[in-house]
């Protein structure tokens, strides 16, 4: 063989040796090199609300517990400036991005930039529209509950205690998020599968406490025959409560109040007998979300979805859980 063959030879093994290596760098999360400490970013979606305080408190206080620099950003309720947060992250350099990407859609621009940047995204509580970004490919993992489990479970517990109460009031949160898709999904297959059962409305009430009191006001004066409420969170359950005294009823007699997430306000107004039944959402991510960007650093295998236990609660379990709600 001629010299120029060879070489034409070796030189083709070896462009095709590398475009298979970039594939592979191109279909893999970017990697996170092993480091004494790290800068994290921490892209918050909002903070109007004791669910996100707690999430917030807790990654504040693994970083400072592992001496890790955190750059914080608060998207105050808009996926816009979200995007812009993660972008702001880019540039000042963060090792890994830990997001709570607010809705499935408009982040996942803000995914492909970090990827592009080659900074690996954990995301945290919210999950994005799968078809567009892949857990291990686009960003590492996503840790959170399963909402569809909790929004069956809550169905569930209605179905076996109901007490003769059938006609519901949804109110879902914010519009386009993973959770309100989902817990969505759960609860309202379990209730169209039971006859029993009638959906009289279900709108958002973007996971708010005065926004869901003022859509379960209007639902009230629309369907004044409701006796049940199920809301998508304890901030919409607990305006929902003002939204029934205002309507001169009693909230845990005439109308039953159902939630999603079981902080201490919430898990109080069982034991006072103002809600029915509540399905924990933790919003404790700090240790797992840190310790799951050391094992990824680590070179361990991440599953594509690291979901968090959820406890359930009712009377005959609010007293004893008061004191570990979040
Ligand atoms: O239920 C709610 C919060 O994304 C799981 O968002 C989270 C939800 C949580 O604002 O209270």
């Amino acid at each position: 063989m001629s010299l120029s063959r060879r070489h034409l030879l070796v030189s083709a093994a070896a462009a095709a040796a590398a475009s298979a290596f970039a594939r592979a760098a191109f279909a893999q999360a970017p990697m996170l090199p092993k480091k004494d400490t790290y800068k994290v970013g921490f892209a918050q979606t909002e903070s109007n609300n004791p669910w996100r305080l707690a999430q917030t408190k807790s990654m504040q206080d693994e970083a400072a517990a592992r001496g890790w620099q955190m750059v914080y950003t608060d998207a105050a309720g808009s996926a816009a400036k979200q995007v812009a947060d993660v972008n702001s992250m880019i540039a000042q350099g963060v090792d890994l991005i830990f997001l709570a990407p607010r809705e499935e859609l408009p982040l996942i621009p803000a995914i492909k930039a970090a990827k592009g940047a080659n900074i690996p995204i954990i995301l945290l509580d919210r999950n994005v529209d799968q078809s567009l970004a892949k857990a291990g490919e686009d960003y590492v993992t996503f840790i959170g509950s399963d909402f569809i489990e909790e929004g069956k479970r809550v169905a569930e517990w209605l179905v076996a205690n109901a007490g003769g109460k059938s006609k519901i009031l949804q109110l879902e949160g914010t519009t386009g998020s993973s959770p309100a898709n989902d817990r969505k999904k759960g609860f309202d297959d379990v209730i169209a599968a039971n006859a029993a059962f009638t959906m009289l409305a279900s709108q958002t009430g973007d996971f708010a406490r005065d926004k869901g009191r003022q859509v379960a006001e209007t639902l009230l004066q629309a369907h004044p025959d409701a006796d049940i409420i199920y809301a998508h969170n304890d901030e919409m359950a607990i305006g929902a409560i003002s939204a029934v005294e205002a309507a001169g009823k009693v909230a845990g007699k005439d109308v039953m109040i159902l939630s999603i997430d079981g902080g201490k306000e919430i898990v109080q107004l069982i034991i006072d007998g103002k809600v029915a039944a509540v399905c924990e959402c933790s919003p404790l991510f700090g240790p797992k979300a840190f310790d799951t960007a050391v094992a990824y650093a680590n070179g361990e295998v991440i599953p594509a979805k690291l979901i968090n236990p959820d406890r359930f609660y009712d009377i005959t379990n609010a007293a004893e859980s008061l004191a570990t709600a979040y």
